[in-house]
Order: structure tokens, then C-alpha cells, then sequence
């Protein structure tokens, strides 16, 4: 037995656990790693907390035109992917994942991606995403494969590779180990439902604009009431559908 063995399931910060996995599929396996490589994502992957690989679905075309999408039945705009294709791609993917791993196409016409949904994903081994392009992948296999459809939002993408891009981050990031103990305190305070107070920092006096005095008041107790406040203020303002939740839920 060597030390890589002894230390497994130690959860000690040898890097024992193996990383987190992403595998997406996609006819652009150019636009990965993409912003996936800086920042937070980037340095995690640096630390083996979660790995990225792309599968290219040209690659499972049958022709030598290598064709992936076809014409939709029953006519209308655009062009539809081929599922023949697409499910070889999904075999491969699958195969490679490891056991447990939660197979999702993102779509517009998913269900819409949440926070929850996000630590959820985040406790499974990995994920399979599928990249749609064209007007959409034939609906037989998203059903023959039990694919997840998950939507970001309600606005229109080129395609799904942004999507899956958002999706990763916010796993990611939720890893053990991948923030800092300060970031994750600060995850804690904002997950009761209210969007962030406003910050400020120096100078004190910026293009005639003064921080709000309670700020610099030193009194922590009408700072932290201050705070509050604002981020009642802006979540019933802004985020309507938020505030009504929380009122429902703390009953004020
Ligand atoms: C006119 C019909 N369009 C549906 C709104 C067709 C269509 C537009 C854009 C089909 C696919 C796309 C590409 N978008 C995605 O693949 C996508 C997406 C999105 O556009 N918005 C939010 N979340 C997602 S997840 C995947």
C-alpha cells in the first residue's frame, strides 16, 4: 500500500476525493474551457477539485459529410439534431462518467436552473451536458436517454454552450474547498432570500458622491440594521417575486 491509498476517504487535503466531473457535448468544443479556465473555476480545476472534458458530436456523424442535424418533420424553420448522432455522442459521454452522474440537455424549454438544483448537482459524482444547436435535438433522445432539460432563464442563446457554462460555475464553485472561508461565510448570510445590501469602499468622497454616513459611524448595530433594510428595500423593489416569498415564508 502506498500514501495515495492510506489517505483515501480520509478527507484530508491531500487531494484524496476524486474531482468533480464535467462532460459536455458539443459541435463548438472550441468555446471550452472558455471563462471555465479563470478565475475561481480555473484555479479549482488547478487543484483537482473538479476536471472538464468535451466531447465533439461531429465526431459520432455516419456520413462523410459528417452531417449531424436534418430537416424538422412536419416542416417549419431551422434544422433539428439528428438523434442517431447525438445518442452515439451520449454513449460515449455516459460511459466515461462516473456512476451517478446526472445527465442534463440545456434548453430553453427546460425547467429553470435554481440554487438548489445547483448543490444538488453539486453532491453528484459529475454531470453530462448536452449543447444543443439548431432549433433543438430531436425529443427521442432526450426521452431514450431520461436527459434533465434545464433552462438558465428566459431569454434567447445561440446555442446551449453559454448555458452549460453557467451551470458548471455555479457547481463549482459550491465544491469543498473551492472557496475561501471568508466567500463561503458570506454564501450564508444571503441565502435567506434577500438580494445583496450595497458596498462602498474609498475614497469617502468619490465624484462629489459621499458614502452613507452610518457607514462610517463605527456603530455596528445601526449597520447592521442600515444593511438589512437596503436589502429589503432592494428585493421588494426589484425582485417582487422574491419578496412575496419571503413574506409568505417569515410571515412579517
Ligand atoms: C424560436 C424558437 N427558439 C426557442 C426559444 C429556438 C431556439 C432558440 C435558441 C432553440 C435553441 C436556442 C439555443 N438556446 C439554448 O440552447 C439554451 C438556452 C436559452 O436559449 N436560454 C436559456 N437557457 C438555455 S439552455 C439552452
Amino acid at each position: 500500500m502506498n500514501a495515495t491509498t492510506d489517505m483515501a476517504g480520509k478527507g484530508g487535503t491531500g487531494g484524496a476525493k476524486a474531482p468533480w466531473r464535467a462532460l459536455v457535448l458539443t459541435l463548438y468544443p472550441g468555446m471550452f474551457p472558455g471563462p471555465l479556465g479563470a478565475s475561481i473555476p480555473g484555479r479549482a480545476v488547478e487543484d483537482g477539485a473538479w476536471s472538464l472534458e468535451t466531447v465533439d458530436i461531429r465526431d459520432f456523424a455516419s456520413d462523410r459529410h459528417r452531417t449531424v442535424d436534418d430537416l424538422p418533420f412536419g416542416g417549419g424553420p431551422g434544422m433539428v439534431m439528428k438523434p442517431d448522432v447525438v445518442d452515439a455522442a451520449l454513449a460515449v459521454a455516459i460511459a466515461k462518467a462516473p456512476e451517478g452522474s446526472v445527465a442534463i440537455c440545456l434548453s430553453p424549454r427546460g425547467k429553470p436552473f435554481t440554487q438548489d438544483r445547483a448543490r444538488e448537482l453539486a453532491a453528484a459524482p459529475g454531470v453530462v451536458l448536452l449543447c444543443g444547436r439548431f432549433e433543438g435535438i430531436d425529443a427521442r433522445v432526450v426521452e431514450a436517454r431520461e436527459l434533465e432539460e434545464i433552462s438558465i432563464g428566459d431569454f434567447v442563446l445561440s446555442g446551449g454552450e453559454p448555458a452549460a457554462m453557467c451551470l458548471i460555475d455555479a457547481c463549482v464553485r459550491l465544491l469543498p474547498g473551492v472557496l475561501g472561508a471568508a466567500e463561503s461565510l458570506g454564501e450564508e448570510s444571503f441565502e435567506d432570500g434577500l438580494l445583496e445590501y450595497p458596498h462602498y469602499t474609498r475614497p469617502a468622497i468619490w465624484q462629489d458622491r459621499e458614502v452613507p454616513a452610518v457607514l462610517t459611524s463605527g456603530n455596528h448595530a445601526k449597520i447592521r440594521a442600515w444593511r438589512r433594510a437596503e436589502a429589503e428595500r432592494l428585493t421588494a423593489e426589484r425582485r417582487p417575486d422574491l419578496w412575496a416569498k419571503r413574506q409568505a415564508r417569515t410571515k412579517h
